[in-house]
């Protein structure tokens, strides 16, 4: 019979009785038996009455010698003979025996994915978050062709009105954001597109541009620049590192470097036009010129995450007037009175103080913390010796964080973070923006520096602080992908209030009333919209990178999906929500340049089975930038 002397083409233990792979659900049916079960069946059926077994005999006479005549010549020699069965020489003319002809029983058939994925001893296997990683990738692909499409050159795409829009300055921020992620992902098209448009134009547009803000121009465009720079290879010592394969297509570092210089050397203006070490909030580009914000004052977060880029930008072009500048402010920081380790969220760069006192780690006070801890990451040789002041800023703050901002809601315990919109003395405020959700991904690399908790334990290396700041980051971690389940989309509204004891707080919920914390979470109407923001998929992937915990991933995954149902437009490219709580919801008709700068990027490396940029030996920035851990000159020598 047909493969009957052949090895079979998977193992026995997939076909036992029972279970997913039963052989009956795929035995083939005798046609024969089916013409006869349907006479019968048929017979039955309508004509019961009638239809005698007599008459139901002689049927099954008449069949049976019809079956002999047919099978007469039906057989070939190969198969008689039990040999060369699969000679083509000798197969069977087509008569109406094939047709009649009982198939024989074959195994399941899978497809070569489910075998793939059934047969653990096959080394290729792809997983099923390799699968979801290129889920990821396509969203990228298809966010970057509605941009492409209808917004090439802007700053951020309109997805619903197929326009582009210049929100920050005119530097077609959504290239540079996604020109990283694309090196990352393999996205050898997007690569090509968005090099060629920065080679092409953006040291022009850097001429000719007026206003841009330092903060935003600096972490999403020089952050982008650098580091799609030292992926492509531009400084030797780290791109080994990045896991990135070779094969992928590059940028044309040079090119890279130069325009980022031309850039920062503009965006210097901000320091040193300012009277004091807090940089003034905005350039004109094209007048080398800049001026404070029309209150006079620049946020705490924006003035103090620039040190990132601008210091490694000091160690790849030798040139260290950017470090310099940036590295002042922070120093600058060091000086000033505190709330236990806490700053408010706005400080004027005239007086170099700070002004007001509303505390919080959601927006104008987020990244301040953030770089902290990562800019005494990223320079490795001066960790215990002259940024040591920095892991105790952030090491002060996090103390601050746990005994001032940090609260449990009731009925059900979910831990969030609060703020303190009058100081230390005032009412504490059950609010937490979704940008607060970065602080789980920055207390899991505070605690662990980047390696594996199992490490950090096996090694020793966790201080109580450390593990109670691990704890912390999974519980807040937890509340974040709650703020996305709560809701009738299944994605996180801008801010969020949480129910506590004695809170005067009330008000609508998520719109998903089967979640736990229905009641837990409060969300006002003016606070509904979703603008496809990373911080709460940025924390889930440090996480598992750190835990190795596979609820991250889960997380993500679900969180992804929602994205793909409510945010995809079909043209080309996501857009942002009105209301996150009613279905459907509005769109409003922008994808923010992060989406393709960080939202994609930490969801596809959430996905990733190659530990690709491991954390300890890259920092990202505020915009999802990755830079090398710039490590002394004697360690690099050790690595290579
Ligand atoms: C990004 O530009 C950066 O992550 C920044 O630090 C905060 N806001 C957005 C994303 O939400």
């Amino acid at each position: 019979m047909s493969g009957g002397s052949g090895p079979l083409p998977y193992s026995m233990r997939d076909v036992g009785t029972g279970g997913a792979y039963n052989n009956a659900k795929f035995r083939h049916r005798s046609r024969l038996k089916m013409v006869i079960q349907s006479l019968a069946t048929n017979s039955s059926k309508y004509r019961c009455g009638k239809f005698t077994v007599g008459k139901f005999l002689s049927l099954l006479m008449v069949s049976g010698l019809l079956y002999l005549f047919l099978h007469k010549d039906g057989v070939v020699p190969g198969e008689v003979h039990g040999k060369d069965v699969h000679n083509n020489n000798v197969r069977r003319a087509p008569n109406f025996s094939t047709f009649w002809r009982k198939p024989p029983r074959l195994p399941p058939r899978l497809p070569p994915n489910e075998i793939y994925k059934n047969n653990y001893l096959l080394q290729q296997s792809p997983s099923e978050w390799t699968s979801r990683q290129k889920k990821v990738k396509e969203a990228f692909e298809h966010a970057w062709s509605g941009y492409r499409d209808y917004a090439m050159g802007y700053d951020e795409l309109m997805p619903l009105s197929h326009r582009g829009t210049d929100g920050l300055g005119g530097l077609g921020a959504t290239i540079v954001d996604a020109l990283d992620t694309a090196i990352i992902m393999g996205s050898d098209d997007v690569v090509s597109e968005a090099s060629k448009w920065i080679e092409e134009n953006l040291m022009k547009r850097i001429s000719e541009k007026g206003q841009v803000n330092l903060f935003e121009t600096t972490i999403r465009v020089l952050g982008g620049l650098l580091s799609a720079y030292h992926l492509s290879g531009g400084d030797h010592a780290g791109s080994g590192d990045s896991g990135i394969p070779a094969s992928y297509k590059k940028a044309n570092p040079e090119r890279l470097l130069e325009v980022s210089k031309d850039l920062a050397d503009r965006l210097l203006l901000a320091f040193t036009s300012s009277p004091t070490a807090i940089p003034l909030s905005d350039v004109i580009l094209r007048d080398r010129t800049s001026h404070a914000a029309p209150d006079g004052l620049s946020s705490t977060s924006e003035a103090t995450t620039l040190q990132l880029e601008f210091s490694y930008l000091s160690s790849v072009s030798g040139d260290p007037k950017y470090d310099r500048e940036a590295m002042k402010v922070l120093q600058h920081m060091k000086t000033l009175p505190k709330v236990e380790g806490l700053v408010p969220i706005y400080i004027n760069p005239s007086s170099g103080q700070f002004s007001g006192e509303n505390i919080r780690l959601g927006s104008r006070g987020d990244s301040y913390y953030e770089y902290l801890l990562k800019v005494w990451i990223q320079q490795e040789e001066y960790r215990n010796s002259s940024l040591k002041y920095l892991f105790e800023m952030y090491t002060e703050a996090m103390k601050g964080v746990k005994h001032l901002l940090v609260r449990k809601t009731v009925p059900n315990e979910l831990v969030f973070v609060g703020e303190l919109p009058f100081g230390r003395n005032g009412d504490f405020s059950p609010k937490m923006d979704h940008l607060v959700c970065f602080l789980p991904g920055t207390l899991a690399l505070g605690a662990t520096k980047g390696i594996t908790k199992k490490k950090a334990l096996e090694s020793n290396l966790l201080t109580d602080d450390d593990i109670e700041n691990l704890q912390l980051a999974e519980d807040l971690a937890k509340t974040c992908v709650e703020m996305y389940f709560v809701t009738s989309t299944g994605l996180a509204p801008e801010i969020a209030y949480f129910h506590i004891e004695g809170n005067p707080e009330g008000g609508p919920g998520g719109g998903n009333n089967s979640n736990k914390y229905a009641n837990d979470i409060i969300i006002k109407p003016l606070d509904r919209h979703n603008l496809l923001r990373p911080e709460t998929v940025e924390s889930l992937f440090v996480l598992h990178r750190i835990t190795e915990d596979p609820k991250y991933r889960e997380w993500g995954w679900q969180i992804f999906q929602a994205f793909e149902k409510y945010t995809k437009v079909d043209s080309g490219g996501y857009s942002s929500l009105d209301d996150v709580t009613s279905l459907p919801p509005h769109r409003r008709d922008k994808m923010e340049t992060f989406f393709l700068g960080e939202t994609l990027k930490y969801l596809y490396l959430l996905f990733d089975e190659s530990n690709t940029l491991p954390l300890d030996k890259y920092v990202f920035n505020t915009e999802a930038h990755p830079l090398p851990v710039m490590r002394s000159v004697e360690q690099a020598s050790h690595s290579v």
